[in-house]
């Protein structure tokens, strides 16, 4: 019988050491599709969802043995995944070209048609909430599914009425974590790499999908623009369901921008902190949330302690003015990065701090001074994590439309959509990165003078730095 499969093919680790077998995190694309079906009752076994996060590249052959003729397998692919993925796909179809090949995720929703047009080895490309969609063809089978969000080979040239499926009430939708009856890998992981004799068990999770903001480097809000959310009350639910089932006591929420809400207030974020005394009176789970430093104040960080979150990750991008005013979707300033910093500090929350360098209008002043300050977020001894990375605009990013298709050099390299060159994709991060800041005139810091800056960050703590330190360091 025909068996699904859900895979997320791991990047190789001789180019990035941040993802070997080490993962500490579940994939929550997979997860989530994987939990939805069974929900609805479809046979799929946990053996069949192979995690890149805790499986090497090199172990994948093994796995991939097991699929026979005539099976669906569904790949989770982003920026970082593709060029692997291609090649598992390609030993497939090979071995059994009847395997229905479908590819979902990030990179699957900005880019469904170049993707189809230059991987002959998958079938579909599902862009946007694949849930609803997987479980069809797993139910009636591939041939018999045709809506909104799927693009399939054979029919590509038929645009789907709306490219992209998403589902607006989450609500119903089942923890990704639901079905799984053990994260013991993910929690070995974290043993090893935390060091630490207390054990929090940690995992990851989410509650809202889409951002109301849109940021110019961010493909966030290319799918669901608005916000959509579960309600406090069930995102609490799920919460204790993962600390009675696997120990789980601290949570990274990896929702975007949950401490927004469409009217500017943070009605959502309010609501889930009042409630926190109820469902978890003895602080049993803490959170790590992201936040944009426009959000900020004391009276959020009150709700922030409410919630019983010990950790911030910061998007700063930049410690200039000027680039500032031109990457965020958002009015935000040097100012306000200190004052966020400052009530960080005071309420002795850890940090997770992101930079960008490289953004467009960033010069040899500008860099100077995101240095500068990143030197007072390293000296924090609750900075636990600090991210450097050199702008590469992502497909469907206001920045890749407005700086990469502008340019003929980038976009001949880089638009693979119908109309575009048919050319194999380049998608490594740091080879768009590179090309874009030789070719965007709006940045006018080299791109060796940026790595050096980047080293130079690495260099003042390197211990928090280690797991994403490039290659070449
Ligand atoms: C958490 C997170 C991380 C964590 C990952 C932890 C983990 N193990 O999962 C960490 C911090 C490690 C990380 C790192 C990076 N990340 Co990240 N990350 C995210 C974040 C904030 C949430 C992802 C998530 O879990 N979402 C919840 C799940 C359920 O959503 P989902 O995966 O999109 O799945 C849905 C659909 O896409 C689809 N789907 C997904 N898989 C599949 C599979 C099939 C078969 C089907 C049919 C459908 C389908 O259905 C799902 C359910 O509706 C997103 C932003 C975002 N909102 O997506 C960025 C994001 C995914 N990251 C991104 C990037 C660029 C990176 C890095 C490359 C950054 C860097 N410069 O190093 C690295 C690469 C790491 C790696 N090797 O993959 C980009 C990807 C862009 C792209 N086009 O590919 C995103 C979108 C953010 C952005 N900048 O725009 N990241
Ligand atoms: S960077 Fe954050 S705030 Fe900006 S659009 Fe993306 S998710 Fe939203």
């Amino acid at each position: 019988m025909a068996k699904i499969w859900l895979i997320n093919i791991p990047e190789n680790s001789k180019k990035n050491r941040h993802l070997p077998n080490n993962g500490i995190y579940p994939n929550l694309g997979i997860h989530a599709i994987f939990s939805f079906l069974k929900e609805k009752g479809i046979d799929i076994e946990y053996n069949n969802v192979i995690d890149g996060e805790v499986v090497l590249l090199e172990e994948i052959e093994e796995k991939i043995s097991l699929i026979s003729n005539g099976d669906i397998v569904g790949f989770h692919i982003s920026i970082s995944n593709y060029n692997e993925t291609k090649e598992v796909s390609q030993i497939i179809k090979i071995k059994s070209r009847d395997t229905k090949i479908i590819y979902g995720g990030p990179l699957a929703t900005t880019k469904p048609y170049a993707i189809l047009q230059n991987n002959q080895y998958v079938d579909a490309v599902i862009a946007g909430d694949g849930e609803q969609i997987f479980y069809n063809i797993a139910k009636i089978g591939f041939e018999n599914v045709h809506q909104d969000g799927i693009i399939k080979r054979e029919n590509h040239m038929n645009m789907p009425s709306r490219l992209i499926s998403c589902i607006n009430n989450i609500e119903y939708m089942p923890s990704p974590l639901k079905h799984v009856s053990t994260l013991e890998v993910y929690l070995n992981n974290y043993r090893i790499t935390s060091g630490d004799t207390v054990l929090r068990p940690t995992t990851s999770y989410f509650h809202k999908t889409g951002c109301e903001q849109n940021c110019p480097f961010c493909t966030v809000p290319y799918i669901g623009r608005i916000g959509r959310s579960k309600r406090p009350e069930t995102a609490w639910e799920e919460t204790l369901m993962l600390h009675h089932q696997f120990g789980i006591n601290h949570i990274y929420e990896v929702s975007d921008n949950i401490l927004f809400s469409k009217n500017n207030q943070y009605d959502w974020f309010k609501r889930f902190a009042q409630l926190a005394p109820k469902y978890i009176p003895n602080e049993e789970v803490s959170f790590r949330f992201y936040a944009s430093t426009n959000r900020i104040n004391k009276e959020l960080m009150h709700y922030i302690k409410l919630a019983n979150c010990n950790t911030l990750s910061v998007g700063f991008e930049s410690n200039d003015d000027n680039v500032l005013s031109n990457a965020k979707s958002f009015h935000t300033s040097s100012h306000q990065n200190l004052e966020v910093f400052n009530l960080i500090k005071a309420h002795n929350l850890k940090l997770v701090a992101f930079f960008i360098l490289g953004l467009p209008f960033e010069n040899s002043k500008s860099i100077k001074k995101t240095y500068e300050f990143i030197k007072k977020v390293a000296d924090y001894k609750n900075t636990t994590f600090i991210l450097a990375a050199l702008l590469s605009p992502l497909p469907k990013t206001a920045y890749w439309t407005k700086y990469v298709m502008t340019n003929s050099y980038l976009r001949n390299k880089y638009d693979l959509s119908d109309n575009g060159n048919l050319i194999e994709p380049t998608w490594s991060i740091e080879n768009i990165a590179k090309d874009f800041n030789i070719h965007c005139s709006e940045v006018s810091v080299e791109y060796n003078k940026i790595k050096e800056y980047q080293k130079k960050i690495y260099a003042l703590r390197p211990e928090v730095f280690s797991s994403w330190a490039p290659e070449d360091f």
